[in-house]
């Protein structure tokens, strides 16, 4: 009985636990001539015997189910070793998606504009001549209505050239007071290392009855957000001119590369511009009808700050849609 339990033990393969069960439980098998065997047993013994032999052929009966259960289990472990896929074959590349550096930097500038309650407005990218210039101060013989500069349509329409006709549209279709910011793409035919014919820009309006906001909060808004932006910097506003606006100023910000020292990339002042801003021209205000306000606007073109805040040196590379640049910004 020994011998048997040990073999049962040692067997490596089900093929060999089957010999055994045959050998044991056959019809030729150990037990069935135990059990004949019987017979030839006096009465008062063949009730022991039998009783042992059933408790061996129990004992034995579990302890080769359960030697199965384990050379099954073994089995199926060795086929799915020998059966793995190798996936390397499809090359595990990461294909996750990211946002595009200039969409993350709009992102950051909306987020910063939206927590001040401005609201977003955007319009359309073909306009007519009122919208994107008349309206705007920008008179009849202005270079920037050149074609040099303008995609034109046949019929007259253009490409806007700045996203300035959605405050022009947001006024003329609501009442002041107006806090906004118009984020979008813009055209111009402008192409060079420092320029593309598509680009993108944020442009702020605030409109309040005359004499609720002056220089002094347009100037505070703007050096928060910029520090907002880009950290700790000095913030300076340069008088300027543009067409919408009187006065008007550039506003540069202590040069993030080399803290003012003078670099490279500031062109060796300390400073870099970032933006133009002024209060709103009385012309602009007459052009949409809004009487008894006053208003102070801005714009900034998201590229740039993009570029600033990634050290992104090649304007281009924004726009070739080249992987390795992209995977960087995941
Ligand atoms: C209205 C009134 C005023 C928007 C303004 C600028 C100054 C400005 C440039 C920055 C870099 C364009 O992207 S860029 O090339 N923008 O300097 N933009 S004030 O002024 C407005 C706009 C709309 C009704």
């Amino acid at each position: 009985m020994q011998n048997f339990e040990a073999k049962i033990v040692k067997a490596s393969s089900l093929e060999e636990l089957e010999e055994i069960r045959i050998e044991l439980f056959g019809k030729k098998g150990y037990f069935a001539k135990e059990f004949e065997k019987l017979k030839n047993l006096p009465n008062e013994e063949k009730p022991k015997v039998a009783k042992e032999l059933n408790e061996a052929k129990n004992a034995l009966h579990i302890l080769l189910q359960s030697k199965k259960d384990d050379l099954l289990a073994q089995a199926i472990q060795q086929r799915l070793e020998e059966e793995r896929l190798d996936l390397s074959l499809f090359e595990p590349r990461e294909l996750k998606g990211a946002l595009h550096p200039v969409k993350q930097t709009l992102d950051t500038i909306i987020e910063y504009f939206v927590a001040l309650n401005y609201s977003i407005e955007t319009g359309p990218l073909v306009e007519d001549d009122f919208h994107n210039f008349e309206a705007l101060n920008l008179p009849k013989h202005h270079p920037a209505r050149d074609m040099q500069d303008t995609f034109y349509f046949e019929d007259g329409k253009l490409l806007r050239t700045h996203t300035s006709p959605v405050q022009i549209r947001t006024m003329q279709t609501q009442k002041p007071p107006i806090r906004m910011i118009s984020p979008g793409a813009v055209f111009r035919r402008d192409f060079d290392l420092t320029h593309t014919p598509m680009f993108h820009q944020v442009e702020g309006l605030v409109v309040e009855e005359k004499g609720k906001v002056s220089f002094a909060n347009l100037k505070f808004i703007l050096e928060d957000f910029l520090r907002y932006m880009f950290g700790e910097v000095d913030v300076r506003f340069r008088p300027s001119f543009f067409p919408f606006t009187e006065p008007s100023a550039e506003v540069d910000i202590s040069c993030i590369f080399c803290e003012g020292k003078g670099c490279r990339v500031c062109s060796h002042t300390g400073w870099l511009e970032v933006l133009g801003c002024g209060l709103v021209d009385p012309n602009v205000f007459a052009a949409v009808g809004y009487k008894n306000v006053s208003g102070y606007a801005f714009g900034l073109g998201v590229e740039r700050f993009a570029m600033l805040l990634h050290r992104i040196g090649d304007l281009r590379s924004l726009f070739e849609g080249d992987l390795r640049l992209l995977e960087q910004f995941r």
